[in-house]
Parts: structure tokens; C-alpha cells; sequence
């Protein structure tokens, strides 16, 4: 093997990076080399963590050949070989059944810390486009500082396609403005089931899980978006998620709502939320607003408030309450599965933390729980009824 003059695996990597540039067609083929070489890399340690900590006898193991995929017998020299190819075709097959742990990031410290030079007008542009993002919002001042500096800009042209269904995680996306539809697979035919409007982020998925992409995002207009590589997002993110995990297990599991869900199912949800504090009288929600996230109480209290003609006085704009959630309750959902504005405006009563689910995460996540949220609608209007009387409009 030490003789051969071109080294085993070169055709095969070289292979791999130019299907990956024809198939994603990236604006920069040098910054693209570097992202996919260290996802090959990434991918190679983990398939030697795996090796290290699988309790094999010594000397032999079973594989799988790449080609017929049939268990084989292999020495421990040909197994760095046969890793890198392993690796590759992973890539190219999108073959992705690892479990998920979160706790299994301790690894990820010996990786270099990424970083983009931004200028000043990059960074604040940057910072006004993480304000929001959920996946953030429980992350220390030292870990969001480091995600913001190992972020960097993308900028695509309408029709491209960002993310398609099936392939394998490279990036996590911030989106600084455009629009870009949802397309998942239902029936081999295509549905566009949502989109995002010039804010949010996606592509959280397959590098929380190591799974393929779940869905095709496609920019329907020239847009900008924020990249972070799938090796930081590990490191920062995903790490951070055991912690939340942790931190939300008991309080999670007393969510009435989310009682019919498997444990598996909850800590999904805990994975993609938010923790917000809002301050007494702070407005969560405004009455006839855009929806875009779905609220539980974790401490403090919100008062529902809803401003209504009284047809009786004439009078608008009075705002009347009309009913309070505590720990464990949640608002926010009417709009999201009615598709209207919000019917309340919402208030922090004191201090309130809040954890928040975007609509996206709220329609992949929370479908077992419609049912109960639907039959709670229902009962809105004869609250209505016995609160105003019929002749409210
Ligand atoms: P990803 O890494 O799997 C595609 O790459 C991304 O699309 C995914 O992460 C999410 O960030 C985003 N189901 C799955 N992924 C979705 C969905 C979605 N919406 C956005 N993404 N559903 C649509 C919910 C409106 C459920 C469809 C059945
Ligand atoms: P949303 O997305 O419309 C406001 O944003 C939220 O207030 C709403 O979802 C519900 O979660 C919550 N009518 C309308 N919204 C209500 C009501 C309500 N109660 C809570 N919300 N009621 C009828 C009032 C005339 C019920 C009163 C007890």
C-alpha cells in the first residue's frame, strides 16, 4: 500500500468534492472545499469515536463492502482505508441511522474554532438577523459570540435550491431577508407545505439529528442568508441541547398539553424552543398581528386580553381580559392552526418566561396534540358568548 504513488481514497475524496460542486453549484468552490473536507473529516472522527468505543474483539471486525454490501472479515490495516471510504459513500448515499445523544458532543473541544471576518456593517446586520432565532436564545453571551463569528454570508439568486430533501447536512441557515418556500416529498410529489418570510432559520434538523434533510428549501426571490457549519453548529448547539434537555426534562413532562406525547416526542420539542423572560406588561402578542410562534408558561403569569366592539356602546379599542395562563399552560395557538390573526393580544403579568416553538416546529411537532388544542378552541366561542353575549362581533 506505501508504494503505490497515487495514495488510496485520493480518486475517490477528489470524486466526491467535484459531484458535491456539480449537484450544489456554491458561489465559492475554495470556502465550499474547505466546509466539505471538514465534514469528511468530522464524519472520519466520529466513525473512529464509533470504532473506539464499539466493544469488538481485537484484530478483526466486521464492515460492510461499499459496493455489495455484505458483511466481510477485515484486518485493522485495512481499516483506514475502508473508513474514508465509508465516509464518502455515506456522504454521496445520504445514509444517516446514527442515534441522536446530545451528551456524545464531548468531542467536538479539539475542533478549531471558525471564524469569518465580518466587517462592522456585516456583524450588526448579522446581529439584527439572530435576534430572534430560537435555537439561540438559550445560548451563554461566550457561545452565541463565537456562533456570530463563525457564521458567514450567503447570497442566492431566485429558484435556488438551499437545502433539497434527502441529501446530507452541511450548513444551518439564519435567514437575513427573502423568501424561500418549504417543499417535503408526500407521494414521491412535491407539496410546498410553508414558508419562511424574510425571517426565521432552517436546516437545524439534519445536523441536530444526523439524519437527511427533511425537507427542499428553494429562494423564491434573491435573498441573503447566514451559514454556520454543521461542525460548530455540533459543538455550540447541539451541545447546548443536552444542557436543555436537562433543564426542561421535569417541567416539560407537567405540560398537560404535551402529556399524549412520547418522551422521545417532548424532548424533540425542547430541542427547537426558545426560552424567553418578558418583563411585567410587556406585550407577548398583539391582537390582529401576523403569527409566527406558539407560547408555554414556565413562570409568571400572561393575560389575555382582547379588544372588542361592543355593539351595545359603539365603543373600540377597549381591551378586556378575558382569561390568564400559568406555568404549564400555553397561548398562541389559535392563529397557527386557524391561519388568522391573533384574536388576543397577549401581556406578561410580573415576570414571565415563556418557552416559544416557531410555526414550523409547532406543525412538525405538536399534530398529536391538535386534537386537545382544537376542542380548547371550540370552547373560545362560548367563552365569547357568556363573556360579551351575542352581540359582539
Ligand atoms: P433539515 O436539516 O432537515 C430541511 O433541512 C429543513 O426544512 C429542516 O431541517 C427544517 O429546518 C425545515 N418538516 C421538516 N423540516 C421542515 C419543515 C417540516 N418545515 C421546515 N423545515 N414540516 C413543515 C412544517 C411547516 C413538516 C412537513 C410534514
Ligand atoms: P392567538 O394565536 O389568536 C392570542 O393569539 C391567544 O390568546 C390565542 O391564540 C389563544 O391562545 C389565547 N379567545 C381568543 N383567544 C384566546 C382566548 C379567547 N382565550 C385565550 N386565548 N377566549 C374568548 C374570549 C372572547 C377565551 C376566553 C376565556
Amino acid at each position: 500500500m506505501s508504494n503505490v504513488e497515487i495514495p488510496a481514497g485520493l480518486k475517490e475524496l477528489l470524486q466526491g468534492y467535484a459531484v458535491e460542486v456539480l449537484r450544489r453549484k456554491p458561489p465559492d468552490l475554495v470556502e465550499f472545499a474547505v466546509q466539505h473536507f471538514t465534514r469528511l473529516l468530522e464524519g472520519q472522527r466520529n466513525d473512529h469515536g464509533a470504532k473506539k468505543r464499539s466493544a469488538k474483539p481485537a484484530g478483526k471486525g466486521v464492515t460492510f463492502d461499499t459496493k455489495s454490501n455484505e458483511p466481510k472479515q477485515v484486518d485493522e490495516e485495512e481499516e483506514e482505508d475502508t473508513v474514508t471510504l465509508l465516509c464518502f459513500n455515506r456522504l454521496v448515499k445520504s445514509i444517516c441511522a446514527e442515534a441522536y445523544n446530545p451528551d456524545d458532543e464531548e468531542d467536538d473541544d479539539a475542533d478549531p474554532r471558525v471564524v469569518h471576518p465580518k466587517s462592522d456593517e456585516q456583524r450588526l446586520r448579522l446581529q439584527d438577523a439572530c435576534q430572534d432565532i430560537l435555537l439561540f436564545k438559550t445560548l451563554e453571551q461566550e457561545q452565541f459570540s463565537e456562533v456570530l463569528d463563525a457564521m458567514f454570508e450567503v447570497l442566492v439568486k431566485a429558484q435556488e435550491h438551499i437545502i433539497v430533501q434527502g441529501d446530507d447536512g452541511d450548513n444551518f441557515y439564519v435567514i437575513e431577508n427573502g423568501v424561500y418556500d418549504i417543499f417535503v416529498q408526500k407521494d414521491r410529489v412535491s407539496v410546498c407545505v410553508g414558508k419562511y418570510d424574510n425571517k426565521g432559520s432552517f436546516g437545524e434538523l439534519a445536523l441536530m439529528y444526523n439524519t437527511p434533510r427533511a425537507a427542499t428549501i428553494i429562494a423564491t426571490q434573491d435573498g441573503a442568508l447566514w451559514g454556520l457549519d454543521r461542525a460548530t453548529f455540533h459543538r455550540l448547539i447541539v451541545r447546548n441541547n443536552a444542557k436543555k434537555r436537562r433543564t426542561y426534562e421535569t417541567f416539560i413532562e407537567c405540560v398537560p398539553l404535551l402529556k399524549s406525547l412520547e418522551l422521545s416526542e417532548r424532548m424533540k420539542i425542547v430541542d427547537v424552543v426558545g426560552a424567553r423572560v418578558f418583563k411585567d406588561g410587556e406585550c407577548l402578542i398583539t391582537q390582529g398581528e401576523e403569527a409566527a410562534c406558539f407560547y408555554v408558561v414556565e413562570s409568571g403569569e400572561a393575560k389575555i386580553m382582547i379588544k372588542s366592539k361592543m355593539k351595545a356602546v359603539q365603543q373600540d379599542n377597549i381591551e378586556v381580559e378575558v382569561a390568564r395562563c400559568s406555568r404549564g399552560q400555553y397561548f398562541g395557538e389559535l392563529a397557527l392552526v386557524t391561519n388568522k390573526p391573533r384574536a388576543a393580544s397577549v401581556y406578561a403579568v410580573g415576570e414571565t418566561k415563556c418557552l416559544v416553538i416557531d410555526i414550523q416546529a409547532f406543525e412538525r411537532l405538536l399534530g398529536p396534540c391538535m386534537d386537545i388544542m382544537k376542542r380548547n378552541i371550540s370552547q373560545y366561542e362560548d367563552q365569547r358568548v357568556a363573556l360579551f353575549g351575542s352581540s359582539v362581533d
